[in-house]
């Protein structure tokens, strides 16, 4: 009996690519940039307490955020990945205020690139998970260098999105549209290989993920809802457990292997979170992406962060997402109680 072959994301990139007769390759070479920006960038964060790279640069970023050095790095790295490789006419990054311009000198293709180059930094000197969040979407201008309104578009309207995740292995996971793919990052050869294909959410999980350190600032309906999980009854399979990385990527890539819901609601206490932390280009957008494509959901309690019009590059919003039911339900919450 035939065993099946391995499967590079090289090969499966180019699977999807001849499903569509007409793909003129870009957004496969956009592909092929993560990984290989994957692929340095895991090679800093497994070597970061050798290198002396751990710790801060001393500098804020745009969100008023401590810049870690691993960050900087991260950055440096997607950015150079993606300078000159033709296939993007314009980038946004977590870490940069403006839009990043491609050089004058390099050709744009059609497509953007938003990005997070490492999620969940403030994990970094602990040595617990992080990871690099992707998007693209294709461009609305009709040509030249790429502008906001490239990028200010609605994650409905994205083409590709995923995510690397720098764990006890590394892993790649994104979706075009066509299902969502996860790759190992086999280091003695260093490709990443196809080890979870068509990942599918769970319809209802038992687990649920929040900050509750902010409970007291939660609005009523979270509140609510989060003392609902916590109350038992078999039928539903309740109290859910909870587990909380602080890492979004790592929580998130557990909710959707196992199912349940991770929450990061908006917050009545601090100004800046009063629409909730989490970045809706750089984190919300895509992972929704990720969820929808893999059946699951993703809301900001009033509608799917895949329908939000972004106005602002590093706009926040409230994340409900996971498992469909589960989202379902805290949407119930808000509704009625606020
Ligand atoms: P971090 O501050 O470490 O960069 O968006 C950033 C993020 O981490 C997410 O990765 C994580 O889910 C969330 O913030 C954690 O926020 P809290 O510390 O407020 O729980």
């Amino acid at each position: 009996m035939a065993t099946p072959g391995i499967i590079t994301m090289e090969r499966h990139i180019v699977e999807q690519e001849r499903k569509y007769p007409g793909a003129t390759g870009e957004l496969s070479d956009l592909l092929y940039q993560i990984a290989y920006a994957a692929k340095i960038i895991n090679r800093s964060v497994r070597r970061a307490g050798l290198l002396n790279i751990l710790g801060t640069t001393g500098e804020l970023n745009v969100q008023d955020e401590e810049v870690m050095k691993l960050d900087d790095l991260a950055y440096q790295t997607m950015y150079n990945a993606f300078d000159h490789c033709g296939a993007v006419c314009v980038m946004a990054s977590e870490e940069t205020k403006d839009l990043i311009p491609i050089p004058s000198e390099f050709e744009v293709g059609k497509y953007t690139l938003a990005f997070d180059p490492l999620d969940g930094s403030s994990n970094i000197d602990a040595n617990v998970n992080v990871g690099t969040i992707f998007s693209a979407h294709r461009r609305v201008t009709p040509s030249g260098r790429g502008t906001e309104e490239d990028l200010l578009q609605s994650g409905r309207k994205q083409v590709a999105a995923g995510y690397v995740m720098y764990g006890s292995s590394t892993m790649l996971v994104y979706t075009t549209g066509q299902g969502v793919h996860g790759f190992t990052l086999d280091t003695t050869v260093g490709e990443f290989l196809l080890s979870h294909e068509n990942i599918r959410i769970p319809p209802k999980g038992k687990i649920y993920s929040i900050n509750t350190g902010n409970s007291r600032y939660w609005t009523e309906g979270i509140k609510k809802y989060v003392n609902y999980l916590e109350e038992e009854d078999k039928a539903s399979q309740r109290p859910y457990t909870m587990r909380y990385i602080g890492s979004l990527v790592a929580d998130f890539h557990r909710t959707l292997v196992y199912g349940g819901i991770f929450l990061y609601p908006k917050d009545t206490k601090d100004p800046k979170k009063r629409s909730g932390k989490l970045r809706l280009l750089y984190e919300a957008a895509p992972l929704a992406m990720v969820a929808e494509h893999a059946g699951g959901r993703a809301s900001d309690g009033e509608k799917d962060i895949l329908d939000i019009q972004p106005t602002d590059l590093h706009q926040r919003v409230p994340l409900f997402i996971g498992s469909k039911e589960d989202v379902d339900k805290v949407d119930e919450f808000i509704q009625k109680y606020g």
